[in-house]
């Protein structure tokens, strides 16, 4: 193995089991050689470059658009593919019914097929990485070897790399083993596999974010999950804001969304013109993913593991989320996007009008207007096209996003895109009827998964696609930690997306959430500013603050319905989903399930 170790990339580091290995990874994939990144300055210069020249990405209008580049993913690799992504446990039964199972030896034995020669002409790059502070007791380390230079680039973003993770790691440290080749960008050889039991993941045939940067989901979630379960934490597809109140006061709200539901905008939402005159200011801590823990006070801390943003790029604009804008304005990669003439970017929905000519997402010349052979409008940049942006280019950042130990979590809120059924906001009577409210959640289908857009499917705790283990276990999880909770966060659903008969949104969204994240911390106030319906608390009429927003007395009368008849359509739907989790559902979540039921038919 001596000779795959030039002199200059010698490994940098004294843990056996890491070099070990990485020479086994090497000795199946046959890269030309080896290199193991240190983070630093130069050698992201040196990386860019030579992404640059083989073509992985391209240099952007370095005045317009400092330190920024765009790639291309493969046609058909745009969005993460769920059907290919497996939990890969001894036992069946431990993966559960929602996630696909492949036994260990199959999973290692078929991918291993792809992988082998896979990196033959091509460098491997080592990418030790934390996901949360470096050194911090909250952190957990991955080493991702890939032969993708926008992978490390992404990963440069997306965590904290390179040598100094690799000093905290030492000589023992434990550490997930991350294997990604893009081999031929192949869908029909592409896996996405995870083994918990091994702390591995194996990634191959894909390029496309969340399938590659596999610190994401892959680590923060599906293998965090299980660990998690394992040591009494939690791992979740949850964002973290901060709301401070003119006196200074931070009350910190996690919530899970399912993918492209607007938890990047949420998360670094700037205060409506109505609500300004209160003074609230909002701090980002995270927009995907929350580990959160008892601390020793009995209330639930939580960090967000990454140190970037992944945010879909179509829909950001200045009305609907200026510091995204703001945070993207150098030193950012832009994926899938249109690419102008003048080496700048666009998308549909961003702050300019479409420009004259340019090449969209799949590298043909496009122009506003143009229509492929069925008469469907041609988009210039994917649906799911995003940005990588270092976080603390947010203007919005906390600095608490480097504290070890994280922000204290007042209050969980679940959220759907309902066009009907849910209302803007409830509360759940208690952690465990909260708990059930997370476990039905449902959602519509939308462009960050493959499948059809549009379609509902339940998605618990917005977990359904990264939950690591059999989800009924994962409820017991939540419930087992409600029980240890002293300090329990109360827990909400929201949902920004009811429609009116015409198919328009009811309630205009983004800064305006402000005023239901109010509601929420009065109520964690004890501010009796709601009504009991069968299914929770939901606001009064007067309940939220609606100064300078345009809405009528029926649209919020709409907004805040819970309509029985709807309801008890949509008991059967969550009967229909539970029952899939057989005796593996704790009983709890029948119980609340039963209750609510039962009021509702009263
Ligand atoms: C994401 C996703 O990229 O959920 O965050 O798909
Ligand atoms: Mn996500």
């Amino acid at each position: 193995m001596a000779m795959l170790f030039p002199k200059k990339t010698l490994p940098p580091t004294k843990h056996t089991v890491l070099k070990n290995w990485v020479s086994e990874m090497a000795v199946l994939c046959s890269p030309d050689k080896i290199v193991w990144i240190d983070g630093s300055e130069e050698e992201k210069k040196r990386l860019e470059d030579e992404a640059v020249a083989i073509g992985e990405i391209i240099r952007l209008n370095q005045e317009k658009l400092p330190g920024c580049f765009y790639h291309r993913t493969a046609v058909n690799d745009v969005a993460r593919t769920e059907h290919l992504t497996y939990i890969c446990t001894k036992k069946k039964e431990d993966a559960g019914p929602t996630n696909n199972w492949m036994s260990p030896k199959d999973g290692y034995k078929k991918a291993g097929t792809y992988f082998r020669g896979s990196m033959k002409g091509r460098t491997m790059y080592v990418v030790a990485f934390s996901m949360g502070p470096v050194g911090s007791s909250f952190s957990k380390i991955g080493v991702e070897l890939t032969d993708s230079i926008y992978v490390v680039l992404n990963m440069r973003i997306m965590t904290r790399i390179g040598q100094k993770v690799l000093d905290c790691l030492g000589a023992e440290g434990e550490f997930t083993k991350c294997l990604h080749s893009k081999a031929e960008l192949d869908i029909n050889k592409r896996l996405i596999l995870h083994f918990p039991e091994d702390n591995a993941i194996w990634s191959v045939g894909s390029g496309y974010g969340g399938n590659v940067l596999l610190g994401k989901k892959c680590l923060s979630l599906r293998i965090a999950s299980h660990m998690a379960k394992r040591e009494g934490w939690l791992a979740e597809h949850m964002l973290i804001m901060g709301i401070e109140e003119p006196n200074g006061h931070v009350e910190y709200i996690a919530a899970a969304f399912p993918s492209a539901c607007g938890k990047t905008n949420l998360a670094m939402l700037i205060p409506p013109e109505g609500l300004k005159v209160k003074g609230y200011k909002i701090w980002t801590v995270g927009d995907d993913i929350a580990w959160m823990r008892i601390d020793t006070d009995g209330a639930l801390w939580a960090i967000n593991p990454e140190a970037g943003f992944f945010g879909v790029a179509p829909g950001t604009n200045s009305r609907t989320n200026p510091n995204a804008m703001a945070t993207i304005r150098k030193d950012t990669i832009f994926t899938n996007v249109l690419l102008k003439k003048d080496f700048t970017v666009w998308w549909e929905d961003g702050d300019e009008p479409p420009p004259e000519e340019g090449i969209d997402w799949q590298g043909r010349p496009w122009k506003p207007g143009l229509k492929d052979e069925a008469g469907r409008p041609v988009k210039g940049a994917h649906p799911n096209s995003r940005f990588t942006a270092p976080a603390f280019q947010c203007p919005s950042i906390s600095f608490r996003l480097e504290h070890h130990h994280g922000v204290p979590i007042s209050a969980i809120v679940f959220g759907g895109r309902r066009a009907h059924v849910a209302p803007l906001v409830y509360e759940s009577f208690s952690w465990q009827h909260g708990v059930y409210v997370g476990a039905t959640m449902a959602s519509e289908r939308t462009a960050a998964q493959v499948g059809k857009v549009g379609e509902i499917r339940r998605d618990p705790m917005a977990m359904l696609p990264f939950c690591g283990y059999n989800m009924g276990e994962y409820f017991a999880h939540w419930l087992n930690i409600g029980r240890k909770l002293e300090k329990k966060p109360r827990i909400f659903h929201a949902n920004w997306f009811r429609t009116d008969e015409k198919g328009e949104f009811l309630w205009p969204g983004y800064g305006e959430n402000l005023r239901v994240l109010e509601w929420i911390l009065d109520r964690c106030n004890d501010k009796p500013n709601a009504v009991k319906t069968p299914i929770g608390y939901v606001p009064t009429q007067e309940g939220l603050d609606l100064t300078g927003l345009h809405i009528s007395k029926e649209e919020l009368k709409k907004l805040l319905e819970v309509d029985r008849f709807d309801w008890i359509q949509e008991m059967e739907s969550q009967r229909e989903f539970l029952s899939i989790f057989g005796e593996d559902l704790p009983e709890e979540i029948w119980k609340e399930w039963e209750e609510q039921n039962k009021r509702l038919q009263e």
